[in-house]
């Protein structure tokens, strides 16, 4: 040991990495492709063994959702219940009462959630984001960790969210940069990147991830995870989301994803960023228990719990405690 460290310190100076943490950002497609195409159990097996050495396995985050500001929303995402562009039979809801949030937060916290996410129908913040930002404040002060999801940020709004306390933006990729044109036409891909900066800059924890099942292939995952995996810090939080089908918008008719194609994707976000958290994000409802079980097997740590999504159904806690006792599984 003595003889490593001496030779070390007599070693020339080399340049530092680029990144001093100990983590790759420098994947290509290739590799990332052979990770999601191995045999399945190989996969898990890989998955699952890194998972094991930065997280204990058999505690899982969970964070809670509330939609402050509900449909209307005047972006065109193809995959979205609150946008404006198509009837999905959604009722708007102005911005939701100070004292309610806090309502919902403190719910939260009774059920088991450490995390408290406010989500808004919002291209990004407007006329109501003082508002928010006290919603953010208070939150912080009940004892949560916070997390919003308000649309695209400059950096001015970045950061005031940071100094009304809050911990976690969540802004997602969505899909690949080559498929993101044919699901989002009303912001770019780089628009959402250049939110991510701000957030990153203001000293925010990220939360970004994407939604699997929009009629992509496997290399727009692999390209999907690349970008995530490439970034010069990992997300702290990576939300993978199956697409919920929703009557009225154009993603309502996209065919099924394969299951496993699913699990795979988490797999492989477990070993691309092994010290994030990877969250069984939206789509739980129509997941069966034992997919569920193989997301955690996969190296998914996280998830939202309560019955609602934003407009979305998830399972009742009920559900929730039941799978999690079944499979032994504990609240972080
Ligand atoms: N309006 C903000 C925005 O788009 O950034 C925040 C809320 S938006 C609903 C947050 C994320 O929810 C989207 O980026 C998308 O990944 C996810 N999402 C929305 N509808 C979904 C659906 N039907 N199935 C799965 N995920 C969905
Ligand atoms: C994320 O990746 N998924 C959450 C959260 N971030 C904001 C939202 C899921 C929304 C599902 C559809 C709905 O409930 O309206
Ligand atoms: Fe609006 Fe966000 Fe839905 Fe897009 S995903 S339509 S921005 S609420």
């Amino acid at each position: 040991m003595a003889v490593v460290a001496e030779s070390l310190h007599a070693a020339p100076p080399v340049a530092a990495p680029p990144v001093a943490d100990g983590l790759r950002h420098d994947w290509s497609t290739a590799e990332i492709e052979a990770l999601l195409a191995q045999p399945f159990n190989d996969l898990l097996f890989q998955a699952q063994s890194v998972h094991r050495r930065h997280f204990d396995a058999n505690r899982i985050q969970i964070s809670r959702l509330l939609s402050i500001k509900t449909g209307k929303c005047p972006e065109d995402c193809q995959y979205c219940p609150q946008s404006a562009h198509y009837d999905t039979g959604l009722e708007k809801e102005d911005l939701v009462a100070l004292e309610e949030v806090l309502e919902a937060a403190r719910a939260a916290k009774d059920s088991g959630a450490s995390r408290f996410c406010m989500g808004a129908a919002w291209r990004g913040p407007g006329k109501d984001f003082d508002q928010v930002l006290r919603m953010v404040e208070g939150v912080k002060a009940l004892g949560l960790e916070t997390c919003a999801s308000l649309g695209l940020l400059n950096a001015e709004q970045a950061h005031q969210l940071k100094d009304a306390g809050l911990d976690y933006y969540n802004h997602n990729i969505d899909t690949s940069p080559q498929h993101y044109a044919n699901v989002i036409s009303t912001r770019s891909f780089d628009d959402r990147l250049e939110t991510i900066d701000h957030v990153r800059e203001a000293g925010m924890k990220v939360c970004c991830g994407g939604i699997v099942g929009m009629g992509e292939k496997r290399d727009d995952r692999a390209e999907m995870l690349r970008t995530l995996a490439n970034m010069p810090t990992h997300p702290e939080s990576v939300p993978i989301n199956l697409l919920i089908k929703i009557p009225g918008t154009p993603l309502d008719g996209v065919a099924e994803t394969d299951p496993f194609d699913f699990v795979r994707t988490i797999a492989v976000a477990r070993i691309l960023m092994p010290r994030s958290h990877v969250r069984l994000s939206a789509g739980r409802q129509s997941m069966s228990d034992e997919m569920q079980a193989l997301c955690f097997l996969a190296g998914a740590n996280s998830m939202f719990c309560g019955e609602r999504l934003l407009t979305a159904g998830n399972p009742s806690p009920e559900t929730d405690r039941s799978l999690f006792g079944r499979l032994g599984l504990q609240p972080a």
